[in-house]
């Protein structure tokens, strides 16, 4: 009996998925689906926050005071996102304070671009262009994804990333319009940061292990190669118009498929990234743990302010 209550259930749940009703905190939904999402919406989470240490870095060197503060509100929603999705993570039933300390004792993942360093102000421009560009091409997906929460937080996510998108390209642009040592440092960023952004996207489909099942409950709605080959599309031509360029030789323009050949993906050396042995993950970590110690005391004076609020209401 319980069997065949699970097995309705369990029907019911793909119908409303098939029928691309979304999937809302309160409803029934498989463990492994709320599992899934957990994993796959705390560390996007994780990654948005991870991702504010490669450019933060640059605030303070930024070479004017129009791309100062560019930069700085790009960086300031980055935080905005996590804080969205760290919620989204909390509706399904776990802590906000766990799925932090799970990252900071290095329990799960973030994305692996996030390792890589920022070593010129060109990389501002990459970063921008390239990674917020890898970045809305799996978000703008995910608007459509089944779980409600995070197909909301998406939406607004999607915004403001088409806006640091723009921001990287006019770095690069700019740079490109510029001197010959400019141009040379546009090209250095594109040269470090190509490979990288395509690894953005995971495995390939022949290897990764959950898009398969992520797609027959509508959390992916592309998988992994579908999304890195319309990048791959969508940013070639975005390179060759400023004159930069990509770091590929087996790069061709194939009529045939409509698309672009590319080279093979170092695949060691993301597996490498992803398991803790990138050149940035322990300085990383580093700092989002040295960030939450340094914020203790605001913490504990905002809860004893509360406290003490409470009390003063109940005498
Ligand atoms: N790095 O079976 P799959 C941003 C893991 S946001 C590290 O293919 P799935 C904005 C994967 O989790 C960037 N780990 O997994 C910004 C799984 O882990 P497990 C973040 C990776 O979930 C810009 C294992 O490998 N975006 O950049 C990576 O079906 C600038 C097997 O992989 C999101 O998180 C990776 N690149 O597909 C912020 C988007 N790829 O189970 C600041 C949401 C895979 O072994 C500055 N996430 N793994 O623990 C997704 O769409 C999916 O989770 C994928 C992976 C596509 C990332």
């Amino acid at each position: 009996m319980e069997t065949m209550t699970l097995e309705k259930l369990a029907e019911n749940f793909q119908a409303k998925i098939d029928a691309d009703i979304k999937i809302e905190p309160n409803d029934w939904m498989p463990d492994n689906y709320r599992k899934t999402l957990i994993r796959q919406i705390s560390q996007h989470a994780h990654s948005e926050i991870v991702g504010m240490l490669p450019e933060g870095n640059w605030i303070t060197r930024a070479p004017s005071l129009r791309r100062k503060a560019v930069l700085l509100a790009k960086v300031q929603d980055e935080a905005g996102h996590g804080l969205y999705l760290y919620s989204a993570t909390e509706t399904l039933g776990v802590s906000r304070e766990d799925t932090i300390d799970d990252l900071h004792q290095g329990k799960v993942k973030y994305s692996s671009i996030f390792n890589y360093p920022t070593l010129t102000w060109a990389d501002m421009g990459a970063v921008g262009w390239l990674v917020d560009g890898a970045a809305i091409m799996n978000q703008v997906a995910l608007c459509r994804t089944s779980y409600g929460p995070y197909a909301r937080a998406m939406v607004k996510i999607c915004k403001e990333e088409s806006f640091h998108q723009r921001q990287g390209y006019e770095i690069m642009t700019n740079l490109m319009n510029g001197t010959a040592l400019q141009k040379e440092m546009a090209q250095d960023a594109l040269n470090r940061f190509w490979w990288p952004a395509l690894m953005m996207f995971g495995p390939s489909d022949a290897e990764s292990k959950h898009t398969e099942q992520s797609m027959r409950w509508r959390v992916k709605r592309y998988t992994n190669d579908e999304l890195r080959q319309a990048f791959v599309d969508a940013t070639v031509p975005q390179a060759e118009l400023i004159g930069l360029t990509v770091p590929d030789p087996k790069l061709q323009w194939n009529e045939e498929r409509g698309h672009y050949d590319f080279g093979d993906i170092d695949w060691d050396e993301f597996w490498q990234v992803v398991g803790g042995n990138g050149p940035c993950n322990k300085e990383r970590i580093e700092a989002r743990v040295k960030a939450k110690e340094d914020g203790a005391w605001v913490r504990e004076a905002a809860t004893a302010f509360a406290e003490k609020r409470k009390m003063r209401e109940n005498q």
